[in-house]
């Protein structure tokens, strides 16, 4: 096994993935920024190294300082978490053109799934069902009509080199498309340097739900099952579960079948997650694809005890997946609520400072994967996530009683945080009777 890994990342991830290295027998590595000189993922590696000043941009980013890093501490491999340089191609070829392992999938798969529109093309011939709509990219407002027209409205716009949800238009008939196309191509020139779009046909009332995958390098892939992620704000997940409430184990089978066809056409190694939009009457397509760990990954591991982290280091490492699909058994249900640093008296908005105090619940089947302690303060440089609450219990209503008396019971001051929002979310009739749909962020404030 490598005896020494460089963890190119900060926050709760950083000091996830040092966890799993300890319990391996791995010496860990950190880097940090001068605003995250006493960061928690610091305090908890073997070794640290500065690597630039606060803004992502000349720290967590900076590629030629982290490679230096890597080869003066003498680490084999890297870690990239998620986010930061988790999903970039040209960093996964640097990483192995200076024999350092990087700790996620291949490079060409990355790029693959990179570009939306591409990835769309490839799932389609490899059998995954994709949203109706164009493989190929929109170049002009005509053919946008022509495609809206024959798919029919509502449609969507997407930019091909975005996801997550940045940059999207929803045209309800062609009198909107218009606007929503030049939009759509203004936004992703914008955010991404590239003004490719595609259109898709717009589905009403979705639900997000993703199957995470596991490849090795030697042909193996199998399926961890579901984790739906319906609930968010401005495109952010707040609150993910396993199993979903309305994925029965036939359909688990055909949209774990999926995940898997889709992970081999591109020859995907390492811990990966297929994103499907299902709608109400349950039908699943394809989304994109995540080529990295993510963040809702707890869920899945306290339902099935697999530990996703230390297997992405076997699989880099050259091991073969020990694992058979029917090794795979849902035990329970977990629930994982993101708590962030945010104002809900301010539109929910990043809310630094320095906490003051903290007390993290306890209690059966309760795990907090955090990233901040008590009397440290949080910048405004990077992601307000502070930390995630994950709830196991023996079926759904047990895991969100556990999650709602953990939520009660944690003591955060000095900074404003979203707990509050949690603990109305997790009581609320719609999430007590699974109706979790993308829009339930909204559903909530007007329910009846
Ligand atoms: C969609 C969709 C409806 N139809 N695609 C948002 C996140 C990204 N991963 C995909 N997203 C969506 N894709 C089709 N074909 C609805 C969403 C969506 C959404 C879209 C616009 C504004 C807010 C949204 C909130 C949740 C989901």
């Amino acid at each position: 096994m490598f005896k020494k890994v460089l963890v190119a990342n900060r926050g709760e991830i950083a000091c996830r993935v040092i966890r799993a290295c300890k319990e391996m027998g791995i010496r860990t590595v950190a880097i940090y920024s001068e605003a995250d000189k006493e960061a928690l993922h610091v305090k908890m590696a073997d070794e640290a190294y500065l690597v630039g000043p606060a803004p992502s941009a000349q720290s967590y980013l900076n590629i030629d300082r982290i490679i230096e890093v890597a080869r003066e501490s003498g680490s084999e491999a890297i870690h990239p978490g998620y986010g930061f340089l988790a999903e970039n191609p040209a960093f996964i070829e640097r990483v192995e053109q200076n024999g350092i392992v990087f700790i996620g999938p291949n490079s060409e798969a990355v790029k693959a799934m990179g570009l939306k529109v591409e990835a769309r093309r490839i799932m389609k011939s490899a059998g995954v069902p994709i949203v109706p709509g164009t493989v190929d990219p929109i170049s002009s407002l005509d053919e946008a009509k022509k495609v809206a027209s024959e798919i029919g409205y509502p449609v969507i716009l997407k930019a091909s080199a975005g996801g997550g949800g940045i940059g999207m238009q929803i045209a309800r008939d062609e009198a909107e498309l218009e606007q929503a196309f030049n939009m759509c191509q203004k936004r992703a020139q914008a955010y991404f340097g590239d003004p490719t779009v595609y259109i898709e046909k717009y589905i009403e009332k979705p639900r997000h739900i993703e199957i995470q995958v596991l490849a090795d390098k030697h042909g193996n892939v199998i399926h961890v099952n579901e984790r739906e992620c319906s609930i968010q704000r401005r495109h952010q997940k707040v609150i993910e579960e396993a199993p979903s409430t309305v994925v029965t184990p036939e359909l688990r089978k055909r949209m774990g079948e999926a995940a898997v066809a889709a992970a081999r056409s591109i020859n995907y190694d390492n811990a990966g997650t297929v994103e499907f939009i299902v709608d109400p009457n349950l039908n699943f397509y394809f989304l994109e694809m995540n080529t990295r760990i993510q963040v809702e990954h707890p869920v899945t591991e306290m339902t099935t005890g697999i530990d996703l982290v230390k297997w992405q280091i076997r699989i880099a490492y050259g091991e073969k997946l020990a694992l058979r699909q029917e090794d795979v058994v849902i035990n329970g249900h977990a629930i994982e609520c993101r708590i962030y640093a945010e104002d809900p008296d301010k539109n929910f908005m990043p809310s630094p400072g320095k906490i003051t105090k903290l007390v993290w619940p306890q209690g059966e089947g309760i795990r907090i994967d955090a990233g901040v302690y008590e009397g440290w303060s949080v910048t405004p440089y990077y992601d307000p996530l502070l930390a995630k609450m994950i709830a196991w219990g023996k079926d759904r209503e047990e895991a969100r009683i556990r999650m709602i008396n953990a939520l009660r019971s944690t003591v955060i001051e000095g900074i404003k945080t979203n707990i509050g929002f949690h603990i109305g979310a997790l009581s609320h009739p719609l999430f007590i009777e699974g109706k979790t749909y993308t829009t339930f962020v909204e559903d909530m404030k007007n329910y009846k």
